[in-house]
């Protein structure tokens, strides 16, 4: 496929029947040029990521990778890696990752970006945050202006007790953006509501939706991280180092 960077520019457009799938693996493949042999690699969670993921067994496979360490941001991206064969380790063992790679729901042109609607971020902001090189993989789709502008949630991963009266700071916090704090839940088979969503970590999810985006970002985190029920959010500031988006004129790769 036809990459488009600082660098190199093929401006030839990719086939108009390309589904959002096909531009996530596109992406993702593109990353994964980034691993080389010998490397320790932060494995990203979400439809997009898990391309890398078979990706990289892939090449394993082939012979065309050697002594990959695996470190997984999740336990779906543990399985996942487990099942195709990868060597695991952790941050305990391993806490200088060479490359991590990660899917994100917004990237904001400064690279920063929220995570965490697919359940999963503090793994990931932990194993992210700990590499020399974390490369972001989207489809055009998730390119906004603003973080939490866009009209869908910033997560906040908060701990079960009392998670209603953290629910409430939260939404009190950014009351000038118009914010409503939702405690994420699990849908019932029936389409009803019916427990807290858990994350991996055994703690809930508070979604914070905004009507005006929250103004500076290191600030809105700052106040974030110091209400004492919250563990982590999804905000992840001047963590990525290099964006690949997919889009129907191809992809593009971008370092911050
Ligand atoms: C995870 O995957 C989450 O942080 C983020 O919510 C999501 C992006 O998933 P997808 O690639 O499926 O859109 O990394």
């Amino acid at each position: 496929p036809l990459v488009t960077s600082s660098v190199a520019v093929d401006s030839s457009p990719l086939p108009s029947n390309l589904t959002q799938d096909d531009l996530k693996k596109l992406a993702a493949y593109k990353a994964v040029e980034y691993v080389k042999s010998g490397m320790v690699v932060g494995l990203g969670t979400g439809s997009t990521a898990k391309h890398a993921v078979s990706r990289i067994s892939d090449l394993l496979r082939e012979g065309k990778l050697n002594d990959i360490i695996g470190i997984p941001t999740s336990t779906t991206t543990h399985e996942q890696a487990v099942s195709l064969g990868i060597p695991l380790s952790d941050l305990d063992s391993h806490p200088v990752v060479d490359l991590s790679i990660d899917g994100a729901d917004e990237v904001d042109p400064s690279l920063n970006l929220v995570k965490g609607r697919g359940g999963s971020l503090l793994r990931e902001k932990m194993v992210e945050g700990a590499s020399k090189k974390f490369v972001v993989i989207v489809d055009e789709s998730k390119l906004v202006k603003h973080l939490g502008g866009s009209g869908l949630a910033v997560p906040v991963e908060v701990v079960p007790f009392c998670c209603d009266f953290t629910r409430g700071k939260l939404e009190e916090l950014f009351r000038g953006a118009g914010c409503k704090a939702k405690l994420r839940v699990k849908i019932g088979a029936n389409g009803g509501e019916t427990a807290p969503a858990v994350t991996d970590n055994g703690n809930y999810v508070v979604d914070l939706y905004l009507e005006r985006d929250m103004g500076d970002l290191e600030a809105a985190s700052e106040k974030i991280l110091r209400l004492p029920g919250v563990v982590e959010h999804g905000m992840f500031l001047g963590i990525a180092t290099t964006l690949i988006v997919a889009g129907k004129s191809g992809v593009t790769v971008r370092d911050r």
